[in-house]
């Protein structure tokens, strides 16, 4: 597209002033700068600045709500012993894919670089995608089938993540089946609906939420391979978390043989406060409310028990049907009209004034970004699942440098499940006073991925470990 077009588009949209400095931009500026325009939906943008930006307080009703029911799978139980053989001869037939979602930087952690890259288990210092890694090549040992794993990167992450993996040696995994795939990015635009230049040549661009996985995916072609491999469950977690179990064949059995389309692993807030957003019934409708969204008067209600009313907390592990994925990423003619919402989110961002051609950076919140949340695909599944689970088990974010949900706490969590599984296979653990194991643990994923493999694997041999130990036990 030449730029008189490009002009003429842009002012039919009002965003005329992006080429306010093109007589001085040099040749690759000038390309850059097309380059920028060309990936916005303009079409798209003025529809959410119609939404979002001018009124403001659309979408900001939560409507009617209630607490949602959560399906609990006993060990034991012949539903538990079901699902699980279901999921497993998924695994093994190949049918189920792995995706992680690592777009976001560390900026509340303070770690320039992916955070995938973060180096987090207590002993051997692994990186979380190290952990991941580890994970889907024991799943694969175990039910002899590679698990193919779909990394979504950001423009921030992309490169550096691509160079992370090619200089570990995929951490041991067949190059081919890891499959890197961008996000896409929205501008950010000022009140008046404006998009913002972040350089006379660049637009202040940014990533469209961890649920532009669901478009990335169809757009970067993982959509297409998935269908090619077979794949028919994609379990999907955050790059944040150390103690999830990237290919749980429990939640991807019970997702299957439920007919869900789209299912949740659940566990209880740990407090009113707890930054996650909880499951809840809108108008019958199975959503997620984020934190910043809950009333205080429904964070704090309590059932006549005592019990948290809304305690279902949302920990971004999901399992989505390939399907799914296909139906909602149809163009709107054929996919039934479902499509994810936008949500706004009110930023400080540096710009170039389009004017004076100075660059501002404002003291608050100046403009508007749009993302899209990956849990915004409930509502329109069919069967939707909660699943409960155990915190202890699966959930120990690395958010912050330290206080809650920082590499402290997750290394902590980490040793406890340790110390879990060691005792549940009858291994005496030091404990301090406080009830904390007075040593410091590490299970490899090569090793076990619950306490049943653990209790397997030392039934003949079990260790001795002594109060201040560092005891770590590989796959070897
Ligand atoms: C998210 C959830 C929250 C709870 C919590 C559990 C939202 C809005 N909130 O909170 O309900 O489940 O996680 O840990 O989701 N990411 C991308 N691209 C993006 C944005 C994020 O890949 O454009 C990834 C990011 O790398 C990380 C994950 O999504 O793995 C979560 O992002 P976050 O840290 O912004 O989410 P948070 O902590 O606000």
């Amino acid at each position: 597209m030449d730029v008189t077009e490009i002009r003429s588009r842009l002012e039919r949209f009002g965003q005329q002033h992006l080429l306010a400095f093109w007589d001085e931009l040099d040749d690759p500026a000038r390309g850059a700068l097309l380059a920028d325009i060309e990936q916005v939906d303009l079409a798209l943008v003025a529809d959410l600045v119609a939404s979002h930006v001018s009124d403001p307080d659309s979408g900001a009703t939560l409507g009617e709500l209630s607490p949602p029911s959560c399906v609990a799978a006993e060990p034991g139980t012949p539903a538990h012993a079901e699902a699980r053989q279901l999921g497993e001869t998924l695994v093994a037939e190949g049918k189920v894919a792995a995706m992680v979602v690592a777009g976001g930087q560390g900026t509340r952690l303070g770690f320039d670089g992916p955070k995938g890259t973060f180096r987090i288990s207590p002993i051997q210092d692994k990186p979380l995608f190290k952990l991941f890694a580890e994970s889907l090549i024991a799943t694969e040992q175990r039910f002899g089938k590679p698990v193919p794993w779909y990394i979504m990167t950001s423009p921030a992450t992309d490169a550096a993540t691509r160079d992370y993996f090619a200089a570990q040696s995929y951490f041991g995994l067949e190059a081919g089946n890891v499959f890197f795939f961008q996000q896409g990015v929205m501008p950010a635009v000022d009140p008046r609906g404006r998009i913002l230049l972040a350089e006379k040549d660049r637009l202040a661009m940014s990533p469209d939420g961890h649920g532009g996985s669901i478009r990335a995916l169809a757009s970067s072609g993982a959509l297409a391979d998935l269908a090619d491999r077979g794949v028919e469950v994609v379990s999907y977690f955050q790059v944040d978390n150390p103690l999830v179990t990237p290919v749980d064949p429990l939640f991807v059995g019970m997702h299957q043989r439920t007919g869900s389309q789209m299912s949740s692993l659940v566990i209880g807030k740990a407090s009113d406060t707890e930054r996650v957003g909880v499951f809840a019934l809108a108008g019958g409708q199975l959503k997620v409310i984020e934190y910043s969204d809950l009333p205080e008067t429904l964070a704090t209600a309590r059932n006549a028990d005592g019990s948290r009313t809304y305690d279902a907390a949302n920990i971004a592990i999901h399992a989505l049907s390939r399907t799914f994925v296909e139906q909602i990423t149809r163009p709107d003619s054929s996919g039934g009209g479902k499509s994810m919402p936008w949500h706004r989110a009110r930023k400080a961002v540096p710009y170039i004034d389009a004017t004076s051609g100075r660059q501002v950076t404002p003291d608050g919140p100046n403009a508007v970004k749009f993302e899209m949340f990956i849990f915004d695909a409930l509502p329109l599944a069919d069967n939707p699942l909660l699943l409960e689970s155990r915190r202890s088990e699966v959930f120990s974010p690395v958010k912050n440098a330290d206080g809650v949900d920082s590499p402290a706490t997750a290394r902590r969590d980490l040793v406890r499940r340790a110390a879990t599984w060691l005792a549940a296979s009858g291994v005496s653990i030091p404990r301090a006073t406080d009830g904390e194991p007075d040593c410091t643990l590490e299970i490899s994923p090569l090793a076990a991925l619950d306490a049943d493999q653990l209790a397997a694997r030392l039934k003949d041999n079990p260790p001795t470990i002594e109060a201040g130990a560092r005891w770590y036990l590989s796959g070897d």
